[in-house]
């Protein structure tokens, strides 16, 4: 419906300046080569062109003076994703997937404002235990992998330099959370006053995964703003259908189905749950972008570093496989991967 063709943009952002923990910017290079992500991409009957930025960016560096207030790496932040920004942009202007893996979550400052600027009315589904909705005035951290949904949507105001290149337009009544659970004080707070739309984990254990998808996507469609500028698809019966971002953090998932992450919380969604939500989500025909992120290899042991590549991979390497192969059609949902 919005891509041009079964064409995967798949974006390397191997940063990890968002937060203090080293690793996670081998995030890319761990999923490519011992999760074979492009081959099992492949497979799936898309193609695939791959664009590794990271290795273009190792002359900025982070710097302990590249501070604002109590916010860390800005000017770094800023640089890399600018970069992750233009990249998302091309890849929705040509009508491709856009599959960014991540790095921090910090990444998602380049990753939302990139699909934003090519499809005007997109919904963006935020998979994960925190809220990422910290300001420059409320974040207690300073790491800036907490704060890129007040960034993409204005509530932090104006950062320099992000402020040279961002367009903080993104629409808090675009958003759905699921798998919340870790919330800082002022972010409950922020959820409340915006009236953001959120299933925690108390909701999906309430009415389960599926019954949350299908009321996310239905969100989303039945509140798409439709102008003449911008109109709505609409479905056979004349509904309005809108493009759809997913960004899922993997620690959305229980740690013991993705321990290798840097803020693991207790309580979170089963394996199944995680790839529910991308054969879901896939079969809407709605999704143009996805993100992958906070997966650090160098946490955890070999073991825990396995079962997290294994929660990220489209095709997984143990019993179940033969079961997906059965149902290759309709696996292709897993394209993205995911769990
Ligand atoms: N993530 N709310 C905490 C902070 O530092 O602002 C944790 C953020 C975690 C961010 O997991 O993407
Ligand atoms: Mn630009
Ligand atoms: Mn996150
Ligand atoms: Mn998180």
């Amino acid at each position: 419906r919005y891509l041009k063709s079964q064409s995967v943009a798949l974006i390397g952002a191997g940063f990890s300046g968002g937060q203090p923990k080293g690793g996670v910017d081998q995030g890319p290079t761990v999923l490519f080569n011992e999760g074979n992500l492009v081959s099992q991409i492949k497979e799936l009957e898309w193609e695939v062109e791959v664009e590794d930025h990271f290795p273009q960016m190792e002359h900025l560096k982070p710097n302990h003076e590249d501070t604002y207030g109590i916010l860390k790496n800005v000017e770094y932040t800023s640089k890399v994703t600018h970069r992750i920004h233009d990249s998302v942009k091309k890849a929705c202007e040509d009508g491709k997937l856009a599959l960014t893996i991540g790095g921090d979550h910090s990444i998602a400052i380049g990753t939302v404002s990139g699909s934003l600027a090519v499809h005007k009315n997109i919904g963006l589904i935020w998979v994960d235990a925190h809220g990422d909705i910290n300001t420059p005035e409320v974040t207690t951290s300073g790491n800036l992998h907490g704060c890129p949904v007040a960034f993409v949507s204005g509530l932090a105001g104006e950062v320099p330099p992000f402020n040279t290149w961002l367009k903080p337009e993104f629409d808090l009544s675009r958003i759905v959370y699921i798998g919340l659970r870790d919330l800082d004080g002022p972010e409950k707070k922020i959820i409340r006053d915006n009236n953001i739309k959120a299933f925690s984990m108390h909701e999906v254990d309430k009415w389960g995964i599926g019954r949350v998808v299908d009321a996310a996507v239905k969100y989303l469609y039945e509140t798409a703003p439709d102008t003449k500028e911008h109109p709505c698809e609409r479905d056979e019966d004349g509904n309005k259908l809108c493009p759809i971002h997913l960004s899922f953090d993997v620690d959305g998932l229980d740690p013991s189905v993705a321990p290798a992450t840097g803020t693991p919380v207790r309580g979170g969604l089963t394996f199944r749950e995680g790839h529910y939500i991308m054969e879901a989500l896939h079969q809407t025909g709605s999704l143009v972008a996805v993100d992958i992120t906070e997966v650090n290899p160098e946490l955890g042991t070999v073991m825990e570093r396995q079962t997290t590549i294994s929660a990220c991979s489209t095709v997984d390497p143990t019993p179940e496989k033969a079961l997906q192969d059965a149902l290759k059609s309709h696996a292709t949902g897993k394209v993205v991967v995911i769990a």
